[in-house]
Parts: C-alpha cells; structure tokens; sequence
C-alpha cells in the first residue's frame, strides 16, 4: 500500500514537471485536457530594433496591458536587437509555431505575401494620418487578413516611419549624388529598384549585420527613419543624413497562426485589443521621437540635408517609374485601390 502510494505520488510529481516542461517550449499551451485554471501561456516577441527604440516601448505597452488583462494567463518575453534572429527568420520561426511573436517592417513580409509591396512604393504617402487611414481601414486589414494563409496572423500595423538616407561619402542632395553610393536595403524589389533607378548599388541584408556592414565599409549607407539613425548610433559610421522621406515604412505586429488558434477566445481578444492599444501609444512615442531626435543628429555631429520641394521632387522624378514596373505584380487591384484612396484622402 505504502508503496502503491509512493508510485502514485511519482507519478504525480512526473506528469506535473511534464506540464511545466510543455508550458516552456511550446509557448505555454498545456493543451487539451487541462482546466482553465492551469493553462499558463507565454508569448516570445522578437525585434530587430535596440530597447530604446519606439518599437520595443510599444512591446513594452502590450507586455502590461496583456499581462494584466489576462489576469496573469499570458506572459510575454521581450526579445531585441535580433537576439531571436532576422525578421525574415523569426516569421519562418512563427509559421513553424517555434517563436510567438513579430513586428517586422512591411518590406521583407513581401518575401511571404507580394501584396505588402504596395506599402513600400516610393513617396507613396503623403501624411502619417493618411497611412493611418488607409493602413487601419479596409485595405490594411485585408492585407493583414491574407496572411493567414501563410501561417501568420496579422494583428495591427504600428509605425517604422518615414525613411531617410545616410551614408558616408557624400552629402547628398540630389539623385546625381547617389551614382554608385553602395547601400544597403531591406530585403524588397521595389526598394531595390528604387535605389536603381537613382544610380546607386544597393545591397540588401539584414539588419542585424547593417551597423558593422557600415562600420566595415562594405556598404557607404543605409535608409531609415530618424529615430532609428539616432537610437542605433548610427552616427558613429555615418557622416551624412539627407531627409528624403522617400517612403513611409510600417511595421506588422504579427503572431504565430498556429499559437493563436491554441488560445482561447478570451486570451485571443486581449492579445487582439493589446495589440491596438500598444499601437496607438507606439505611433505616438514613435511621432514624439521623430521630432525630437532630427537636431539630435546634428548635435551627435552629423551633417544633417534637408531638402527643398524641388530638390525631393528630383527624387520622386527619377524614380516615379517604380510604380508602374510593380503595378500588376503587386496586384493591380490593390495598387489602384490604395491610390484611389489616397487621392479621396488628400483632397
Ligand atoms: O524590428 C524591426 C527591424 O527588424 C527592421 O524591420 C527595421 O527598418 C528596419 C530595417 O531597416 O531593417
């Protein structure tokens, strides 16, 4: 008898270390079977930005809000700086089910879904409020919702930004500057082509290996938006910032399909309304940041363009062939829609 209780009482203690053991490498689903009460879930979310950047505040947001309004049922683990791999890695990562969660920028997402292109189409546009709009009303959400095909489940579009040039060479200001400037992309034809077509030699690579690319010299400069150049101290292998804002880049906030469907509908929802409350904090840290920080760059020396309408207008010249070459790829029913919309929202 004694002994039947010892086994019974292993047994116990077995099964319990197996459930915490699942809990930790599936992300914290106990699986079926189990009472409410017992099912922990924890959400692992990756970034190729530092910890001082507006992205990771906005994670830091949905952290909270998640966390409390689960009552504690959901954890979620921040992860930077690439510490859980590329963006192109950490959604292969989510489509396997081995990482939870993702915000990369909408450029390499088109290595997944080719509609997403249509964001990163040069000078598209005008304001942040009309990317809002357009990004946050039917357009964006049935862009969002595609990805479930592909494993992902699109929970809300925060904000990258406008992105500007940097490099080491020259100071830019015109497209006739840029013959033969190497820089690197992201991993996306229309920026690829963009670069193209005002001469320069673009690279694409991720951004994990962008700061020791420049400091290396394998590339002479990069685009992104100014809290970015700041924040990640790019001014420690760049000279020149010119302020191109030659496209707006939106981040996904983005979660394994298969994790997703593991929760129940409750847990499903916060994730959902934590992602748009972080969302709306996120663009306005990111808005603050982007203020702020351009005299920032000058003070941590760089030499700081900024261009006349005329000199930006050189630009969207050189380049206004990209639209075209990318229309029906993209899908031409998205591209015009998006314009259309855009045209309404301008006037
Ligand atoms: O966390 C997001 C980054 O991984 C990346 O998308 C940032 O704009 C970016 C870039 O240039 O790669």
């Amino acid at each position: 008898m004694r002994n039947m209780k010892k086994i019974v009482a292993l047994m116990l203690a077995f099964s319990l270390v197996l459930v915490g053991c699942t809990s930790k490498s599936t992300g914290g689903n106990t699986g079926p079977g189990t009472s409410a009460e017992q099912e922990k879930f924890v959400i692992r979310a990756g970034i190729g930005l530092n910890d001082q950047h507006p992205q990771f505040k906005g994670l830091e947001v949905f952290k909270e809000y998640v966390e409390r309004e689960s009552e504690g049922r959901i954890e979620v683990q921040l992860f930077h700086s690439s510490q859980l791999g590329d963006d192109i890695q950490m959604m292969e990562a989510l489509q396997l089910g081995s990482q939870e969660m993702t915000c990369p920028s909408t450029a390499p997402i088109t290595s997944i879904d080719k509609r997403f292109m249509a964001f990163d189409l040069p000078f598209l546009f005008p304001s942040p409020q009309i990317a809002d709009a357009i990004l946050d009303g039917p357009i964006g959400q049935e862009l969002l919702d595609g990805l479930q095909e592909s494993g992902l489940v699109g929970l809300a579009y925060w904000e990258n930004g406008y992105r500007h040039l940097t490099n080491n060479k020259v100071a830019v200001s015109s497209p006739a500057d840029m013959t033969g400037l190497k820089i690197r992309t992201m991993e996306n034809q229309v920026h690829l082509d963009f670069f193209r077509a005002l001469g320069a030699q673009p690279t694409p690579m991720p951004f994990g290996e962008l700061f020791t690319a420049m400091q290396q010299g394998v590339v002479d400069g990069q685009e992104n938006p100014v809290p970015t150049i700041y924040l990640q101290n790019f001014n420690e292998v760049q000279k020149y910032t010119t302020l191109t804002g030659h496209v707006y880049s939106p981040f996904v906030l983005m979660m394994s399909k298969i994790f997703y469907d593991g929760l129940p509908t409750d847990l499903q929802e916060v994730v959902r309304e934590g992602a748009i409350v972080a969302r709306d904090e996120q663009r306005a840290i990111n808005r603050a940041y982007t203020e702020e920080l351009a005299d920032g760059l000058r003070e941590k020396g760089m030499t700081v363009i900024e261009l006349t309408p005329e000199q930006q207008l050189a630009f969207q010249t050189a380049t206004s062939s990209t639209v075209e070459k990318f229309r029906n790829e993209i899908g031409a029913e998205t591209v015009n829609k998006i314009l259309a919309e855009i045209e309404r929202l301008s006037n």
